[in-house]
């Protein structure tokens, strides 16, 4: 009996181009001094033309970017052994940049080149530079002291582990009065360590939106309606040991290549984690920062963004520390991750960004792909209850700064990222931008024509995508409203304690939110639906039973040669499967084409499992037409295959879902004088009387 489940709204285009990024052996800091012929950390794009190309890269323990398509993986290469690994593999690669410690040299030059041309830059900071994790601090609390009823500063409930204070600022009319439920709107940048731009745009807008308060009616709207919480830097520890070591200067390239020894350890520009040095163990504070004779290096810590609840423990992370991927011991086993939880299990957030670099990229839940299946939930994970919006502002915020707007999971699975955690918990809209075409941290004037565009997207970039996201958190249609009456003074708050899926099982979340009511005795609170997307109900596409039709073939195809099988799709079907087995335990790989009206050929799906694990392409409600079935053989043996083209119809049935609600209560003086059950819905408004709190 045949068996598959797909959930619905899903386009589900063959099997998935998922790469997962996974298992490194990359050691840790490079030592102080080095030979004038040591390795230099490389960019290179590795070809991998198939799916088994991008397995085995997976399996080799390198630091994939995400800058990956069809037929190849960018990849960081920090020691002669990742060089040697990829050569012994056989994977071919060209190197992009050959040694990204000249890179950051050059770059290093050109910033100050620019810095010294340039009086003030167009950008709202006038910046001219990097910010340093100083400049960072000191531009939030200058912002809040010069702009004191706009701008509060604060501090995130725990220290880094390298035990420094991380900060954020929440923008808002009225800031430092209490919180009356105004939608708020989340800016996230530097969750890994060299993606400086990263917290240069969400520093900038914080700076934009203040600097245009009360002049611009656009940003003074929003901001009378919102309030706007940003935190630049999230991971301060891996920042700083990346930003500081960028800055120093490799003088074996100063030398042309002499004996003269590095300063520091310039590789650890390119660290992406945070500085976890034990897993549940606090190290001194410090240590992590004397980068050049400590384990604190770039192979070290948690990759933050494998860190968080949301299906944590799942594909596209690691369970090897000194992997680029490390997900953590526990989901938000690190301070860093715990901080941005709490803060979004304290307020009502509605729509979040989180930066990254780069690839130029809006990336809009899921982070793994719709046909995997968790252990936790037994069903595919499908497309997000919200797809139909989630997509429609993705599209339009790639719209402004020419970014392709794609589902996380199109780039590379990933479980445990941001919004795979918040919006799963929350309901609250979150997606990830990779600013920037090719570099972690690129030469400054590119962060200035990222954020406010350039060429033919001049006077938009990613400012004004920003923008339609802080429109999107304060839109009603996009949340909830709870409005009514209720004692002046009084706190209400609403609370629910949900259980947020990991991979294999479940960890407990509480959302617990407030808000003060104003002194005409009415309140508005812009929150997020009482039940979470991740469990509203559900079209569950089964196929069972017989094919419709079925056509299948055997043949045999050459070591390193393909075989092209023609098949006509002569009806409209709900799924084409096609299935390649055969007996030996070789490699073989599956392409599928759509054959167009001049000839010429479309990839449609491809499968490119493991050695000896056959093949499988899905394809629904495939069009009317010829397919071509490119049987590939990567093995050495000419084993005899048998493909089989197979159309089914689907049957939809339901998985029920739950209905969840918030607790509201109505507070004066600390004690609990009115509790009511909510259940409100997206887009919908809810009046709630609460007088009867004034009364008792
Ligand atoms: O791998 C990542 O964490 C992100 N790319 S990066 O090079 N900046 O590290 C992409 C994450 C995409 N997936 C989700 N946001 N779910
Ligand atoms: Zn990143």
């Amino acid at each position: 009996m045949l068996l598959r489940s797909i959930r619905r709204r899903i386009a589900l285009c063959g099997v998935t181009t998922a790469v997962l990024v996974g298992l490194t052996t990359t050691g840790v800091a490079a030592p102080a001094a080095a030979t004038p012929d040591a390795f230099r950390p490389q960019l290179v794009t590795v070809d991998t033309p198939t799916r088994a190309d991008k397995q085995l890269l997976q399996t080799l323990g390198l630091d994939l970017t995400e800058h990956a398509g069809h037929d190849y993986v960018e990849v960081v290469l920090h020691t002669a052994e990742d060089a040697a690994a990829l050569v012994a593999a056989g994977l071919g690669y060209d190197v992009r940049i050959p040694d990204l410690l000249a890179r950051e040299a050059e770059n290093n030059e050109l910033n100050a080149a620019y810095a010294a041309a340039t009086e003030r830059s167009p950008l709202p900071s006038g910046r001219d530079a990097y910010r340093t994790l100083d400049d960072y601090n000191a531009d939030m609390a200058a912002l809040a002291e010069e702009h004191p009823d706009l701008v509060k500063l604060f501090t995130l409930p725990h220290a880094s582990l390298d035990g420094r204070p991380i900060y954020g600022v929440e923008i808002g009319r009225d800031v430092q009065g209490p919180e009356r439920g105004l939608p708020v709107f989340l800016m996230l940048g530097v969750h890994h360590a060299r993606e400086w731009p990263s917290g240069e745009h969400a520093m900038e807008f914080a700076v934009d939106l203040v600097s245009n308060y009360g002049t611009d009616r656009r940003i003074t709207d929003l901001v009378n309606r919102s309030r706007v919480v940003v935190v630049p830097v999230v991971n301060v520890d891996g920042f700083d040991m990346s930003r500081t070591d960028g800055e120093l200067v490799d003088l074996r390239v100063v030398d042309e290549g002499g004996t003269a020894s590095i300063l520091g350890t310039p590789g650890n520009a390119y660290k992406r984690k945070n500085c976890r040095l034990v897993d549940g163990q606090d190290t001194p504070d410090g240590t992590c920062a004397i980068a050049a004779t400590s384990p604190g290096g770039y192979g070290a810590g948690v990759d933050l963004n494998r860190n968080y609840g949301g299906y944590w423990g799942g594909p596209g992370a690691s369970d090897l520390f000194a992997d680029p991927t490390y997900r953590g011991a526990a989901p938000f086993s690190e301070p860093e991750t715990q901080n941005i939880r709490e803060l979004i299990s304290g307020r009502q957030v509605t729509t979040l960004i989180t930066n990254h670099t780069f690839s130029n990229l809006v990336l809009r839940p899921n982070g793994a792909a719709p046909d995997l299946v968790p252990g936790s939930e037994g069903i595919p994970l499908g497309d997000p209850y919200d797809e139909d919006a989630l997509r429609e502002l993705g599209d339009e915020m790639a719209a402004q700064n020419g970014y392709t707007s794609q589902h996380a999971w199109e780039l590379y699975d990933t479980t445990g990222s941001t919004e795979d955690w918040s919006y799963n918990a929350t309901g609250g809209f979150g997606y990830t931008f990779e600013i920037g075409p090719d570099e972690f941290h690129p030469p400054f004037p590119e962060v200035v024509d990222e954020y406010l565009g350039a060429g033919q997207h001049a006077g938009r970039g990613n400012r004004e995508a920003y923008l339609l996201a802080l429109e999107n958190a304060v839109d009603p249609e996009m949340h909830s409203v709870l409005t009514g009456r209720a004692p002046a003074g009084a706190t209400l708050r609403l609370k629910k304690t949900v259980a947020t899926s990991t991979w294999d099982a479940s960890i407990q979340d509480t959302l617990d939110t407030t808000m003060t009511v104003g002194p005409d005795g009415r309140y508005t609170w812009h929150v997020n639906p009482s039940t979470r997307p991740v469990v509203m109900d559900r079209q569950v596409e089964t196929v069972s039973g017989d094919p419709v039709a079925e056509e299948s073939w055997t043949g045999t195809t050459a070591p390193l040669q393909s075989t092209d099988q023609e098949f006509a799709v002569t009806q409209d079907v709900d799924l084409l499967e096609i299935t390649l087995d055969w007996p030996t335990p070789d490699d073989l790989d599956l392409e599928v084409y759509r054959k167009n009206a001049d000839g010429s050929l479309t990839q449609v799906g491809s499968s490119g499992n493991a050695v000896a694990e056959k093949e499988r392409v899905l394809l629904q409600d495939p069009a009317q037409g010829t397919y071509v079935l490119r049987v590939i053989n990567f093995a050495s043996a000419t084993p005899t295959w048998t493909l089989t083209a197979a159309l089914f119809e689907a049957e939809t049935s339901t998985v029920p879902g739950l209905v969840e609600n918030w607790t509201l209560t109505c507070e004066r003086d600390g004690r609990v004088v009115q509790r009511v059950p909510v259940v409100i819905d997206r887009g919908q408004q809810l009046r709630v009387d609460l007088t009867a709190c004034g009364r008792r």
